[in-house]
């Protein structure tokens, strides 16, 4: 165990460079066991908005990079688009530094198995960004399904729905990028969803899967030009899983009205559950012989992590799951253990991904292998 502060150095800054920064923030206070941190290094290119953002978030300083700093932290957090993710990520494993990369791992299967090959020959944690497995109803959820409470799993229902690209003058950003993001909302949406699938149920077998783009191409940001959209707008897709749970996935970025709609609904011989993102607090639970669901509030200190926040029934909200998975990876680093959601996970989501994209493209059910 290490009792030494981690130093760590951080790539992006953006959306979930706050995220992450925020749960760095929050850990000391509310988990007195937690590992200590040093803020130590922003990695950007922009070096005034990286500085700026070095203030905000708390740096100690900045770097421009990456290649400077793997090496000469504790950690590695890889929070960058995309296309970043396995260069850096891979690099840090090498020097012997525990890594944790947002999700999807990377944005083609070769590069997921690239990323997997290195943390398997790296003696240190390597975490996936798969925060939604850390909401304490997810964790509830497990523990009751792992109890057999449930019973035998017939069905697993997993939808992942936002509305920002709508509009067709949405402006285009990376996420509409094949190269620089690999999929869209299959990858960026529906790798949560196949998580939790992995998570609570087992490994998916087979697939038949859609995708569709509704919007060819989008205006940038400052309106000087369009550019072609290069990924999907939605999917949906049937699965089977390993152990003979059926399975239907979709997300999509056109579901008018649903803003950051994660629903997960779970059927078994002996009882259900239904669980929504946007009621994060709560878990729907049928139980065996009961006469119809009962909402069960996640908010009392015997619910997971609830105990570290405020007295019972004072909701937390989604920016505390971040604070969950940094509490678990920083943890199974300083005591030099292994972690889960592992790259090893985020391969096996990107299997899953990979036979989506096979599937939609040869119209039939494709194996995951
Ligand atoms: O990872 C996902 C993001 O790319 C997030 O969990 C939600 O959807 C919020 O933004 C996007």
């Amino acid at each position: 165990m290490t009792t030494e502060p981690l130093d760590i150095g951080v790539l992006g800054y953006r959306f979930m460079g706050k995220a992450h920064a925020n749960a760095f923030a929050r850990l000391p206070m509310f988990f007195e066991d937690a590992p200590e941190l040093n803020r130590d290094v922003l990695v950007g290119r922009d070096q005034e908005a990286l500085e700026d953002a070095a203030d905000s978030l708390g740096f100690a300083r900045t770097a421009t990079d990456w290649r400077e700093v793997i090496d000469d932290v504790d950690v590695f957090y890889n929070l960058g688009p995309n296309h970043v993710h396995a260069e850096p990520s891979i690099a840090a494993l090498e020097a012997g530094t525990p890594v944790f990369c947002e999700k999807p791992l990377a944005p083609t299967l070769d590069g997921a198995e690239s990323m997997a090959a290195a943390a398997a020959g790296a003696d240190v944690p390597a975490g996936v960004a798969f925060n939604y497995r850390f909401i304490p109803a997810i964790q509830y959820a497990k523990n009751l399904i792992d109890a057999g409470e449930l019973g035998e799993i017939r069905h697993f229902r997993g939808r992942y729905l936002q509305d920002w690209l709508t509009d067709p003058e949405a402006p285009w950003s990376w996420r509409n990028d094949e190269e620089l993001a690999g999929s869209g909302a299959l990858g960026d949406l529906g790798a949560h969803t196949v998580d939790l699938a992995r998570f609570l149920v087992g490994d998916v077998e087979r697939v038949s899967g859609h995708l569709r783009t509704f919007v060819e191409e989008r205006p940038v940001e400052d309106g000087s030009e369009t550019r072609p959209v290069t990924v999907d707008d939605a999917y949906s897709a049937q699965v089977a899983f390993e152990n003979g749970v059926m399975g239907t996935l979709e997300a999509s970025r056109f579901a008018n009205g649903h803003k950051n709609d994660h629903t997960i609904e779970i059927e078994g011989t002996k009882g259900s559950l239904r669980f929504s993102l946007e009621r994060l607090n709560e878990l729907e639970l049928l139980r065996e012989d009961g006469r119809g669901f009962e909402t069960i509030l996640m908010t009392e200190a015997e619910d997971p992590y609830i105990e570290h926040w405020w007295p019972p029934g004072h909701v937390i909200g989604w920016e505390h799951t971040f604070v969950h998975e940094n509490y678990e990876f920083l943890s199974a680093v300083a005591e030099d253990v292994a972690y889960e959601p592992s790259f090893a996970d985020g391969l096996a989501v990107q299997r899953v991904l990979d036979a989506v994209e096979r599937s939609d493209a040869s119209g039939e059910w494709v194996d995951v292998a």
